[in-house]
């Protein structure tokens, strides 16, 4: 029955915590959690800068509204700020984009008028939205999201800016150029030429007006954590591979650790991210994945995102600002990608978003950049990076002599156990090979012993992937699974609560 029932998690994420959770819950007396490091979250890791809490990883709740489930666990342990509970704050339906207030600097070191960029940023979302809803039409007469792009942009400024003045017109091509980088950092991707078409919509939104945590969202994992039994978890415990059998025996699933310690299970919840599945998926599994699913895994896309956070004695913005552009005047060729990584990866950083409230955080700015800028950043030392971030504020802003206290960076690709930052739909990925990854071990209609190997994590997600509320109902899902399998074996075992 369940209550015997051998359950291994790999991975203390979001995802398997929520299905360590579910399962103790339910009355699973045998779960246990290996994870590879010596702590709890994945990628919810709160850091510091000075005395100033940050996030490393997740950032934002996308979507708090009751349908939720991070922004309903968050209220219930009291995390947020009066302001994020809100009904209004609920209600407001801003389709995953921000209205943030924003300043655009530009390479010639002046601040752009908005009026004359206004155009631009229009065209823009229509076009992404665009994208979005196209999932519904029929055909896919372009390849990826960018190629899109960039032949709408071009045709509309032919068309509708050919009485534009030809600096304005360059200009507003340039902020589309900083618009995609924004989307790359969104998506998680190096290009938005890498992003499929077909499938962008199917990524879907709630409502609800983002918020964060203003202690830290590693406040969600410790509560979630607090609640599960003690010793639960083995910390610094990778797991090397997974034995599960395709034929038709009653052998349990055998889980072999880096260190040599075998551990027998029923069932194995699988919660590593994609990127690692990626690397590592040949050495993992033994046997190996299933063709269509290790296709899938192949097929779906796992950027890079990083933030460099930046704080200064002073603000050299607005009180005002929430966000700040910065717009390279020689991309007026629609482009998200630098043409020498070495040399000029900074361009791929888009600007900064301000930390609110100034009372909490100070002088503080969040820098963003996507994609294998984003990676070969990872590999320069702090003091590199800080001098790259110097150059750039001060040719932007005209400023000679604006310069940074300190600088903290988070460095996904180059973390062993994630190897990148969150899932995105790369080209010719459809819905399907969302299924597939998420599929267990053994495929349907194996005679084999059913669940030996379950897949949760952001990634297995249908909808919501790239998300911490993705992650969350990844693991329910598959820790219901297990749940409603034995009750139709042993129904009798369970209260009928
Ligand atoms: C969100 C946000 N956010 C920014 C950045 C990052 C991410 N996300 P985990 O990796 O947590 O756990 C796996 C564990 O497994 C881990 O502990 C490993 O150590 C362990 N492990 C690995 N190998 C092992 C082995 N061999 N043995 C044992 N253990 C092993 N999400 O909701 N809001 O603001 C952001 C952001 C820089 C890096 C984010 C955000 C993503 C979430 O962080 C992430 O989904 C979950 O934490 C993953 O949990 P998990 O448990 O699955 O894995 C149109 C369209 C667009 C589509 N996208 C738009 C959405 C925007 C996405 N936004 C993200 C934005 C930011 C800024």
């Amino acid at each position: 029955g369940h209550r015997d029932a051998k359950v291994v998690i790999i991975g203390c994420g979001i995802a398997g915590i929520a299905a360590a959770q579910k399962l103790v819950k339910a009355g699973f007396h045998h779960v246990r959690i290996l994870e590879a490091t010596g702590r709890s979250g994945g990628r919810i890791k709160t850091g510091r800068i000075g005395d100033k809490i940050v996030e490393i990883g997740a950032n934002w709740i996308h979507g708090p509204c009751e349908e939720n489930p991070v922004f309903c666990l968050a209220r219930q342990y009291g995390l947020l700020d009066p302001e994020a509970l809100k009904p209004e704050n609920q209600a407001l339906d801003v389709g995953g984009h921000l209205p943030w207030v924003p300043r655009f600097f530009s390479s010639s070191g002046r601040e752009l008028n908005a009026e004359d960029i206004l155009p631009a940023q229009k065209l823009f979302l229509e076009l992404i939205n665009e994208s979005s809803d196209f999932q519904s039409q029929r055909g896919e007469p372009w390849p990826s999201v960018g190629d899109f792009l960039r032949a709408q942009v071009q045709q509309h400024a032919a068309e509708k800016w050919k009485d534009v003045d030809e600096a304005t017109r360059s200009l507003r091509l340039c902020v589309i150029s900083n618009m995609l980088k924004v989307e790359c950092c969104v998506n998680g991707t190096h290009s938005m030429d890498e992003v499929s078409m077909g499938a962008f919509g199917v990524y879907k939104t709630l409502p609800g007006l983002d918020c964060t945590f203003p202690g830290g969202y590693e406040g969600l994992t410790q509560n979630l954590m607090a609640e599960l039994p003690t010793g639960l978890v083995t910390y610094n415990k990778p797991v090397r591979c997974v034995n599960w059998t395709s034929a038709k025996s009653a052998e349990p699933v055998m889980v072999e650790c880096d260190d040599g310690q075998k551990l027998v299970a029923d069932h194995v919840i699988v919660t590593v991210p994609l990127g690692y599945l990626k690397k590592h998926h040949s050495t993992l599994f033994h046997p190996p994945l299933p063709l269509h699913k290790l296709h899938s895994v192949q097929r779906l896309g796992f950027g890079t995102n990083n933030k460099i956070f930046v704080e200064f004695d002073s603000p050299w913005w607005d009180a005002d600002c929430e966000v700040i552009f910065f717009v390279w005047e020689d991309e007026d060729a629609v482009v998200d990608q630098v043409p020498d990584v070495q040399s000029s990866w900074i361009k791929k950083l888009f600007g900064f978003t301000v930390l609110k409230p100034t009372e909490r955080y100070g002088h503080l700015l969040c820098g963003w950049i996507s994609g294998h800028e984003s990676e070969y950043m990872e590999t320069l030392s702090e003091q590199q990076v800080t001098d790259a971030i110097t150059q750039l504020i001060r040719r932007f802003t005209g400023n000679p002599i604006i310069t940074p206290r300190r600088i903290l960076r988070s460095q996904w690709f180059h973390d062993p156990w994630t190897c990148g930052s969150y899932s995105n739909l790369g080209k010719g990925c459809s819905e399907q090979d969302l299924d597939n990854l998420m599929e267990p071990l053994p495929p349907k209609g194996s005679k084999s012993q059913p669940l030996q190997v379950l897949f949760a994590g952001e990634a297995t997600h249908h909808c919501y992937f790239s998300t911490v509320h993705g992650a969350v109902l990844t693991g329910w899902r598959e820790a219901d699974r297990l749940i409603s399998h034995y009750s139709l074996i042993t129904p009798s075992e369970f209260p009928k609560s």
